[in-house]
């Protein structure tokens, strides 16, 4: 059923990879990449407990199964899930004020009033998804696990979302190897409800369609230090906008304290600095704000070599492919 990586599809009279021209296309965009998986990896929290990995097979399923247009599903998520979110949402939520950019406790705030999000319980993909088209346009689609870097980003494209709907096995609320619901609904949807942010998250999907796996990686890369672990100045101080810092209490604490190493954002150079997924990440870069993120990232997708350009067609929902860059 899983599909491993490596599987690179492309049409033979096409130059370079396939990419999705249509939203529905994204039904194909379902790679996925089994390194945290529970089943694969001995180290996961959930790896020896078989009723954990049996919910987790369930939710997957929803995820293979769900196809571009259709409702959402819904998950009646267990007492046990919803008490490690409440854990997960306190602990969080009482460090953002001091340490969260302006426009995720925006966000995060329009979401408590309008959009049912607190510690009582786990918001529903589908109520969250139909919140975020109205504000910034970006939907949500069910995920099994973590995705190929290429098709994770090609669906930002046509700002789609790509969100895991299980949570993190309950021995370890604060941390969790591969994203989860709280990672998405806790780190990245407030800042999706931003329309600067909404932007640039599209045009790094945009840039990525038909890349080389090199500038994929570049881009994996730049996508890893601003939207997952990306610091900003904000009033003279730093704030995180990264959801991989803001839905993690310890890196995030980590990441604003005297410790890590901060470099200014640079595309150039944040795109070949290597980095960490298993523990906390030993440089951050610090944009000056979105517009200066955007604009940085802008010039550096147009050095990315492409024998086309690509724009997309909001009211079709469609990536118009031209012919010169
Ligand atoms: N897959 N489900 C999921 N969620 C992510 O946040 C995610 C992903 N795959 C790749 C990825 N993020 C990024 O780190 C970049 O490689 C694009
Ligand atoms: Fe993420």
């Amino acid at each position: 059923l899983k599909r491993v990586a490596g599987d690179v599809r492309s049409i033979p009279e096409e130059k370079g990879p396939w990419f999705p021209r249509q939203i529905k296309d994204l039904d194909r965009c379902n790679l996925l990449i089994t390194k945290f998986d529970p089943d694969m990896d001995q180290d996961h929290p959930g790896f020896s407990d078989s009723e954990y990995r049996k919910r987790r097979a369930f939710i997957a399923e929803l995820a293979f199964r769900y196809k571009q247009g259709e409702p959402l599903p819904t998950v009646e998520y267990t007492a046990e899930e919803t008490s490690t979110w409440r854990e997960v949402y306190r602990q969080l939520r009482s460090i953002y004020p001091s340490l969260a950019c302006r426009q995720f406790l925006d966000g995060l705030q329009q979401l408590e009033k309008e959009c049912g999000y607190g510690e009582e319980r786990i918001p529903q993909l589908r109520e969250v998804s139909a919140f975020l088209k109205e504000k910034t346009g970006f939907q949500l689609r069910p995920v099994a696990g973590l995705l190929s870097a290429r098709d994770f980003l090609a669906s930002l494209s046509f700002r789609v979302f790509q969100c895991t709907q299980y949570i993190r096995h309950s021995s370890s609320p604060m941390h969790s190897p591969e994203p989860d619901c709280c990672h998405e609904l806790l780190g990245h949807i407030p800042m999706l409800l931003d329309k600067e942010f909404a932007v640039f998250s599209q045009e790094i999907g945009l840039a990525s369609l038909g890349a080389s796996d090199e500038d994929i990686e570049k881009l994996s890369t730049l996508y890893w230090f601003t939207v997952e672990f990306g610091l900003c100045k904000q009033n003279g101080a730093v704030k995180a906008y990264g959801a991989g810092l803001l839905s993690s209490y310890g890196e995030l604490i980590y990441a604003l304290s005297n410790k890590p190493e901060y470099k200014p954002f640079n595309p150039e150079e944040t795109a070949v600095q290597p980095y960490q997924d298993q523990t906390y990440q030993p440089v951050y870069f610090v944009s000056e704000n979105f517009e200066d993120a955007k604009i940085k990232m802008r010039r550096y997708s147009t050095t990315i070599k492409r024998p086309f350009a690509v724009r997309y067609d909001p009211f079709t929902c469609s990536i118009e492919v031209l012919d010169q860059p």
